[in-house]
């Protein structure tokens, strides 16, 4: 009987036991899975943190775009050394339909006839000056090929077009001199590509940045075979650094009219013991937009005569005597026009 009753104790406070951790094993969960979710409330918390923040920086980064381009990154590494966006040769479409307003469609990151990566900082600053006069066509075409393709390059650049106004004799060589001294007064830009409105490059390979040496850079166009036209051969589009132009003292002021001013060039160059360097001949390859001999831009008579005195007039002769009078500077959304006037001699002030 005694023992009977001990075994029905026994199973009585068995029943407790069982039922005391059952209850405590319910409190637990509901414990863990409280706290659980707290902790990933707090996460939560922070990634929505975390992308405000990044957002805000892209916003803000945004607004100094439009206030004061170019922005450099400093959070941000430099491009590659070859863009990974580079496509290679491509034949070239002209559409004689084309308008300005479908080339700024096509080029939105486009702001003021600037633009810079967003996504590396560029390895150069790169202003190419285009001289221009009456050849709108040509400079509508050149636009809608020349932006793609140097943003593809993943360069910070700008386009200037440095127009001369009224119809003297057009001087390529002092235009593009003027080129060079407005666009250092807005940008401390590295490297200048001096530019015909008419020579397409075929091939993004083609880099639109500065060397240790001067770089010619059309080896071969359409029209003359793809070949070289002759040993020497310095015209069409050229890149020198910013020292590199300013220690052969720029560009001669004085071939008026068609021919030489390319030549004159290449002799200060060389006179600087620089040596002029190309890309290979399958790279360096343009389309010249068909044109005949602009009225304004005649043969210079004068330019073999020039040509024997360099070495004589270019340190007097040059960005340091290149004076103009500036009619305006306009920002467009797709280039930067500088208007001159080679009529009149600038007041001295
Ligand atoms: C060659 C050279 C060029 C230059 C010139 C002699 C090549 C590919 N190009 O060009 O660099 O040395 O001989 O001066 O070898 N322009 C106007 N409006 C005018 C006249 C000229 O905008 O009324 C500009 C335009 O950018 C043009 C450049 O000047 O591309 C050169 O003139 P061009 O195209 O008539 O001379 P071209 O093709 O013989
Ligand atoms: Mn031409």
């Amino acid at each position: 009987m005694a023992l009977k009753f001990n075994v029905f104790h026994l199973f009585s406070k068995l029943k407790v036991l069982v039922f005391v951790t059952l209850v405590l094993m319910v409190l637990w969960t509901a414990f863990s899975y409280f706290v659980d979710s707290k902790q990933e409330l707090s996460k939560t918390k922070s990634m929505v943190e975390v992308f405000r923040k990044v957002t805000s920086l892209m916003d803000s980064q945004k607004e100094a775009k439009i206030e004061s381009i170019p922005v450099v990154n400093s959070f941000q590494g430099p491009c590659p050394a070859l863009s990974p966006y580079l496509r290679g040769a491509s034949k070239l479409i002209f559409k004689p339909s084309i308008t300005l307003e479908e080339v700024q469609k096509e080029n939105p990151q486009v702001a003021q006839g600037r633009y810079h990566p967003t996504e590396c900082s560029a390895l150069q600053h790169v202003a190419i000056l285009i001289p221009h006069r009456n050849r709108e066509k040509h400079l509508l075409y050149l636009l809608e090929h020349l932006h793609p393709f140097l943003q593809r390059q993943q360069l910070d650049y700008g386009i200037y077009v440095i127009h001369q106004a009224g119809s003297t004799k057009f001087n390529r060589a002092k235009l593009l001199n003027v080129g060079y001294l407005e666009a250092l007064k807005e940008a401390n830009w590295d490297c200048f590509i001096f530019h015909d409105v008419d020579l397409v490059p075929e091939n993004d390979f083609n880099i639109y940045m500065c060397d240790t040496q001067p770089k010619h850079l059309v080896v071969g166009r359409n029209n003359t075979g793809y070949r070289l036209r002759y040993r020497g051969y310095f015209g069409g589009v050229t890149a020198l650094t910013r020292d590199q132009f300013s220690k052969v003292n720029g560009f001669s002021n004085n071939y008026w009219g068609w021919g030489a001013e390319d030549d004159d060039l290449r002799i200060r160059v060389e006179m600087q013991k620089m040596k002029v360097v190309r890309p290979s001949a399958d790279v360096g390859r343009y389309t010249m937009i068909f044109h005949n001999r602009d009225r304004g831009n005649e043969e210079n008579q004068e330019r073999l005569k020039l040509l024997r005195q360099v070495s004589r007039t270019w340190k007097t002769d040059g960005l340091n005597s290149c004076s103009y009078k500036l009619l305006s500077v306009e920002h467009n959304p797709l280039y930067i026009n500088i208007t001159v006037d080679f009529s009149v001699q600038p007041k001295v002030s």
